[in-house]
């Protein structure tokens, strides 16, 4: 019996891996399993990215909230999500132009032979891969309606995408920013800091998902800019029936938060 591990904070998680399907040691370390009931999973430094059975709680929510609190967003920059799964539910809205970036390229390419969540967006007419650092390409790149940053925890290679100049430059390429912010419970150093560093999108929220093979579960997203969510329902149908976690019930529910959790984001912005 061969068990995946996964240690925080003096706790952990333990996944029963079926077969290891591949390892590549290059930008990152990636590797990337057969479960035995979470389906393939994807690690990337020793942290489990993403699972087959809970990705949507994830990917969904980090997507469709900011592209739903637009009014009409075409032009979309997904920052590091080189799994391809942000970008398969950017490209289920009616977009024109949509960018992934991300600086592992092994990432893209292990994903797209191995797990396949993509459901062939990388192969869409409307999609342009960059392979570069996120910061780097927010220096030159056009403006978009929308940038969402799909990124591992902030050591290593991500590290980038959360200091401030990161925002800063963000701040002036969009109308809404959204990002995962870590587990809020037991990652609360990164979870401050990014809250803090994205000072730059002066009107920001926090919203949650349970996300079950992310630390604790309690994951963390922000979104910044310029969003609204009166037409939910109406914007929805753009998408309804296509998601398995989202619905604007689920959208707005994401935003309540519990008293312990006000307090840590009150004393950030
Ligand atoms: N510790 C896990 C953090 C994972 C956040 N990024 C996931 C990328 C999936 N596209």
């Amino acid at each position: 019996m061969v068990w995946f591990f996964e240690y925080y904070d003096g706790c952990g998680l333990a996944i029963k891996v079926k077969k290891k399907l591949y390892e590549a040691e290059g930008v990152q370390k990636v590797e990337i399993y057969e479960t035995e009931s979470m389906g393939k999973m994807l690690v990337i430094d020793g942290k489990i990215q993403l699972t087959e059975l809970d990705e949507p709680f994830y990917h969904e929510m980090l997507v469709h909230v900011p592209m739903l609190s637009h009014e009409n967003p075409r032009k979309v920059a997904v920052i590091g999500g080189g799994d391809g799964g942000a970008l398969r539910e950017v490209l289920k809205h009616n977009v024109e132009r949509a960018v992934l970036v991300d600086i592992d390229r092994n990432v893209i390419d292990l994903s797209r032979k191995f797990l396949k969540i993509d459901h062939g967006a990388f192969e869409d007419e409307r999609v342009e891969i960059a392979i570069m650092d996120g910061k780097e390409f927010l220096r030159d790149c056009e403006i978009f309606d929308v940038i969402i940053v799909d990124s591992t925890d902030p050591v290593g290679v991500s590290d980038t995408l959360f200091d401030r100049e990161f925002f800063e430059l963000a701040r002036q390429k969009c109308d809404v920013i959204s990002l995962q912010s870590q587990s809020p419970l037991i990652q609360k150093e990164y979870f401050r800091t990014l809250l803090v560093n994205s000072a730059p999108f002066e009107r920001r929220d926090v919203y949650l998902s349970c996300v079950p093979t992310y630390p604790l579960a309690l994951w963390s997203f922000i979104i910044g800019g310029e969003y609204d969510f009166s037409n939910l329902e109406e914007r929805f149908e753009r998408i309804k029936g296509t998601t398995v976690h989202y619905n604007p019930d689920v959208h707005r529910a994401a935003f309540a938060l519990p008293e312990w959790l006000k307090k840590e984001v009150e004393a950030c912005i």
